[in-house]
């Protein structure tokens, strides 16, 4: 299990004050404007997903406020390992240490450069590669070689440490000077769901990093919504179609479908009840700050796992599972993750925005720790149908962030299976407007 790590007081804000805003006042109150303006009930005005200014606006009163996710444990799993993740402008160091997991901001406190330029690696010491500073893993300056002189406190200049929770084996991280206080009342909520999968005696199978030619925005609401979903052939065959049903309307060539996924539902349920795992539909999308939706829905077919026959794709069960019937546990936190927990894998997604118009999408797929390449499971069939269905949304964001830039383009409406793309807007427009106030 790997503890908690909480900034050191007067250490995290990650902007300082008394630097010229990065948004000046008189775009703020243009921004306001364009906030206050919206239609609601549809999709967001063009600037919303092309303009570098709200760009700069979203890094500070999204990403640079509320917590996101970065990795998972299993991804730095011995001390010394650590990941780079960047948001926008920000990058940081996510490391292992003796203690837990302690995440810096990767900027040198000499004259800025990027201290750790690897995606990952592992480290002791953290050595700057411009003039090598040296910084424990705690992120203290140990070492600055200074031929003549050495005329600073080196206890004033040690690497920023920004928030970080771990749940269930999922890093978060937060750079606000002081976080939104509910992430830890809804960690509370979501990680019974999670923990029974133990990510952390879980490991990396395979990860794959996808740069969209779209805003970041773009790319969560087509997360939120399967009313595409019969643009993923391979994925749809897991899933029963059933989204945007109501019962008592179900149209006659679907009723089969329906009674088939009740009965699934049911199996499922009585399962989890043997288990002593949590099932209910929790969703608090744009009711919390930390917004959240979690739920075990099942699969179809075999109900194991995101295959073609719904058949398990590794065959090591995860933490102490005892049945690969289990359908898929899925999580959707806002603003920029969603994860899949299946008894055999998991798999995590996590949108890092780049600039206005591109995003990369980090998934990773993970297996018990026992599990072996080739024999236990083979990479190419774990990993086809979301590698599959990344493309095809990938090609989705990208064919919208076309769309936003053309001057014919409109907000269109949201339609009633777009809920949860509204409430992921609705969510956006009230941390922004509470930002810009
Ligand atoms: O995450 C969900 O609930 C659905 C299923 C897979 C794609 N996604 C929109
Ligand atoms: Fe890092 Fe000079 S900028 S040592």
């Amino acid at each position: 299990p790997v503890g908690e790590s909480k900034a050191v007081a007067g250490r995290a804000p990650a902007t300082r004050k008394g630097r010229l805003s990065a948004v000046t006042e008189e775009q703020r109150s243009e921004i306001r404007e364009l906030f206050d303006n919206r239609r609601k009930g549809y999709s967001l005005d063009a600037p919303f997903y092309t303009d570098p200014t709200l760009f700069t606006a979203d890094m500070e009163g999204i990403f640079g406020q509320h917590w996101l996710f970065a990795a998972s444990v299993a991804e730095i799993p011995e001390p010394g390992d650590y990941v780079t993740v960047d948001y926008g402008p920000y990058s940081l160091i996510v490391l292992r240490t003796e203690e837990g997991v302690n995440v810096l901001h990767n900027v040198c406190r000499h004259r800025g450069a990027r201290v750790l330029t690897e995606a990952a690696g592992t480290t002791g010491n953290l050595v700057c590669g411009y003039h090598s500073w040296t910084y424990s893993p705690e992120g203290a300056l140990v070492h600055a070689s200074a031929p003549g002189e050495a005329t600073f406190d080196k206890g004033c200049f040690g690497l920023k440490r920004a928030h970080s929770r771990v749940v269930a084996g999922l890093v978060f991280v937060c750079l606000a000077a002081e976080p939104p206080e509910d992430f830890d009342e809804v960690s509370r909520i979501f990680e019974p769901y999670l923990a029974p999968h133990e990510l952390s005696s879980a490991k990396v199978a395979f990860q794959q990093e996808l740069v969209e030619e779209g805003n970041w925005k773009l790319v969560m609401e087509n997360n939120r919504e399967c009313y595409h979903c019969d643009g993923h052939p391979e994925l749809a065959c897991s899933l029963f179609p059933t989204w945007g049903l109501t019962e008592g309307i179900i149209p006659p060539h679907l009723e089969d479908v329906w009674d088939r996924n009740v009965q699934a539902d049911q199996a499922l349920k009585d399962r989890c009840v043997r288990y002593g795992l949590p099932y209910e539909v929790l969703e608090e999308l744009d009711t919390r700050i930390a917004g959240y939706r979690i739920s075990r829905e099942p699969l179809d077919g075999a109900g194991e796992s995101f295959s073609a026959s719904g058949r398990r794709l590794s065959k090591k069960l995860l933490g102490d599972l005892r049945d690969f019937r289990l359908g898929r546990c899925s999580m959707h936190l806002q603003p920029n993750s969603w994860f899949h927990f299946m008894s055999d894998h998991v798999i995590t997604f996590s949108a890092f925005p780049i600039n206005e118009h591109q995003t990369l999408v980090r998934t990773t797929w993970l297996v018990a720790d026992d599990a072996v390449e080739g024999v236990d499971y083979d990479l190419e069939t774990l990993t086809y149908t979301w590698k599959q269905t990344n493309l095809q949304d990938k090609n989705f964001v990208e064919l919208c962030q076309r769309g936003a830039a053309s001057p014919a383009y409109e907000p269109g409406p949201y339609m009633k299976s777009e809920y949860q793309v509204e409430a992921f807007i609705n969510w956006y427009v009230q941390r922004m407007q509470e930002h810009l106030a």
